[in-house]
């Protein structure tokens, strides 16, 4: 019977890779499993109890929170907490960051940026759904109250970078920067286990992700490399096939999986692009290019980009690398 290796195991064994490791950081991960598994079990059930719906109230983003949203938000808040290794939270929850000031938590090295429930418009309609999360090494002194700025890092100073995707399985996906690992969740045993081993995203693919319902605002680069993919040509596999969930987990898993290229660019109701640097685009982007891909916005790569808030917006174009590379450069030879 072939050996389970199950994302506990994972997290201790990649421990003894880092000497100087003290079993924080696999403590962190290890409640952010938990923390998972709860929010897929309400996930799993959504239709079943009176947990879809609106909770009768706005997030920051002005957005109705449903219910889902909430519950995995305090799901996330509590095991972060519960951990002793996180001394805050930014989330797309709160409009501001989350202290954690009391007990061990004071004296934790690391924060948190998260979407704890990315896509939940596609909840009611049973679309997969994701949390996204980015751990950072604190700025502020430890045994003080983490500040704005441990949260306003570059992309380039995360730890770590992970997605979960609840989905036709429920998948937890990330990175320390030594490639991208895969876990499936085994409902019968409760486990998340290994099943790919080292991800790695083809440098070309046929598949292109863009809501093409914004394409009479979007820039024309992007106009241009749109009728690029839908124009015949054999020799580089063309046309490309359109392919937009409107769940960003779920779009950039299938592309970090077939090879593709996500495309959010700033739209009229978006100006500065849609989602957001922190806890969408940052993490998203280690992990794409811990796959072998690449994420740039407006005007260089995401991962250099300095953050001026914590729910700061940017433009957004991730995937194969060459794809985005190809990208790039129609929007470049268009300005
Ligand atoms: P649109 C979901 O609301 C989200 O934040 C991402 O998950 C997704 O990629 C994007 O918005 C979809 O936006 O404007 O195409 O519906």
């Amino acid at each position: 019977m072939q050996k389970v290796i199950t994302l506990n195991e994972f997290i201790i064994h990649q421990q003894s890779e880092f000497p100087e490791a003290r079993g924080s950081f696999s403590c962190l991960l290890h409640h952010i499993g938990i923390a998972a598994k709860k929010v897929n079990r309400e996930v799993n059930k959504a239709g079943l109890v009176d947990i879809l719906g609106r909770v009768g109230c706005e997030n920051i983003q002005g957005e109705e929170q449903q219910k889902l949203d909430v519950f995995a938000n305090e799901a996330f808040m509590t095991e972060l907490q519960a951990s002793g290794e996180c001394c805050g939270v930014a989330s797309e929850e709160n409009e501001d960051a989350t202290i954690f000031n009391e007990g061990l938590c004071r004296n934790a090295k690391y924060i948190v940026c998260m979407d704890p429930l990315d896509g939940s418009s596609n909840i009611d309609v049973n679309v997969s759904v994701g949390t996204i999360f980015s751990i950072y090494r604190r700025k502020s002194p430890i045994g003080t109250p983490a500040i704005l700025e441990d949260f306003l890092q570059k992309g380039s100073e995360m730890v770590a970078a992970g997605y979960i995707m609840y989905g036709s399985s429920t998948m937890l996906v990330y990175t320390v920067g030594r490639g991208v690992y895969g876990f499936t969740l085994d409902p019968s045993l409760g486990e998340f286990c290994l099943s790919h081993p080292d991800m790695k995203m083809s440098a070309t693919g046929k598949i292109y992700s863009i809501n093409e319902g914004n394409y009479e605002k979007f820039p024309v680069g992007i106009k241009q490399y749109i009728k690029y993919c839908q124009v015949k040509d054999e020799q580089t596999n063309r046309p490309y096939t359109s392919r937009y969930i409107g769940s960003l987990v779920a779009d950039f898993h299938r592309n970090l999986l077939k090879g593709g290229v996500f495309m959010y660019p700033p739209t009229d109701s978006h100006p500065t692009g849609k989602l957001r640097l922190l806890y969408e685009c940052n993490p998203m982007s280690f992990i794409a290019e811990q796959a072998g891909g690449q994420a740039f916005g407006q005007d260089g790569r995401i991962l250099d980009i300095e953050p001026r808030s914590i729910h700061q917006r940017v433009p957004f174009y991730v995937g194969s690398y060459d794809m985005v590379a190809k990208v790039m450069e129609f929007l470049h030879k268009a300005e």
